[in-house]
């Protein structure tokens, strides 16, 4: 952690929170975990949130200031951007955003790997080996020496969570499970956040789960699973393309598969269908996303397809060239 990164967000008096567009919950629960835990400390903290995020992560919000229209960027003194690199990440109001920004410095936050030859500059910190950007946030907390109150710590654990399949994948290093350990002791719980997470999804959300599942297709000899979320099937159970987070994850249940891909399809037309891939050690998803533009990290990356218009067309050319990878 450079000093110039801790000067930039120490000395803040008021700063603004960006994270990708359609953020997860590391995306969120960071955002939600550093703003809190410094307002705490006499800083005023806003968040802003580009797209949709899934209905049950709306609760790491609740008592976070946001906003939303940017109307006076000069009242910041530092904007943070987490989870990701750069402004084109919050999606079509990326240029927007970036135009008004221009002037504020900038401290950014991120666990994804970095392209060869990126530079990493004094207020950026980029730790590819992290589990979450949550942990990140956590460590930077412990070097500004603040606190974080209640509900902070219940975001950095939901990010944290979240981001490593409760614990469960490659990317949960001692350093992670550590991280998890000293939240706990500041009263941070794991059986509630579990329960927030992962039960209390809106019925429709199961609906198309069954749907999806139902698409699952396996190809290459059992290597590959392929889902896909098509604007029938939204229509038909009533959900949201925010609902499918982590449905990726359902393809690799099945024994012998090394890559699952969820292609979602939301009719929007060419360069909007987003791919996801989930892989197992050894198969490198984020090689395969790169071929695509896209990017994420090894074992869980995701692209949007520039040349398909919709699911089929994104499945034809994932065929085409994943071979390589499995
Ligand atoms: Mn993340």
């Amino acid at each position: 952690m450079t000093e110039e990164f801790l000067k930039l967000l120490g000395g803040a008096k008021s700063v603004v929170i960006f994270s990708h567009h359609n953020p997860d919950g590391d995306a969120l629960g960071s955002s939600a975990g550093l703003a809190l835990s410094l307002n705490c400390c006499g800083v005023k903290a806003a968040v802003h949130v580009a797209g949709t995020w899934s209905e049950h992560l709306g609760f790491l919000l609740e008592g976070v200031e946001t906003d939303e229209a940017l109307a006076d960027p000069s009242r910041y003194d530092a904007a943070v951007l987490l989870d990701c690199r750069s402004f084109d990440r919050l999606g079509p109001e990326g240029p927007e955003v970036a135009a008004k920004m221009a002037g504020i410095p900038l401290a950014v936050v991120d666990h994804h790997l970095l392209s060869e030859g990126e530079i990493i500059p004094g207020t950026w910190l980029v730790r590819p080996e992290a589990g979450s950007t949550g942990e990140m946030i956590w460590g930077v907390l412990k070097r500004l020496e603040r606190t974080p109150p209640p509900a902070a710590v219940r975001a950095l654990l939901v990010a944290m969570a979240t981001d490593t399949g409760f614990f469960t994948q490659s990317n949960t290093t001692p350093a992670a499970l550590r991280a998890a350990a000293e939240l706990v002791e500041l009263g941070g719980d794991l059986e509630e956040v579990r329960r927030l997470v992962s039960g209390a999804r809106p019925l429709r959300a199961l609906k198309l789960k069954g749907a999806v599942l139902t698409s699952l297709d396996v190809r290459l000899d059992g290597r590959l699973a392929i889902m896909r979320v098509t604007p029938e099937m939204l229509l038909e159970t009533g959900a949201l393309m925010s609902d499918t987070e982590n449905f990726v994850e359902l393809g690799r249940d099945v024994a012998g598969v090394m890559m699952s891909v969820l292609v979602k399809d939301s009719g929007r037309g060419a360069g909007t269908v987003r791919v996801s891939l989930r892989s197992r050690k050894g198969v490198d998803a984020q090689g395969l996303a790169q071929l695509f533009g896209g990017g994420g990290h090894r074992q869980a990356a995701a692209y949007n397809d520039p040349a398909a218009v919709d699911a089929a067309g994104a499945i034809e050319n994932l065929l085409a060239r994943v071979d390589a990878f499995l």
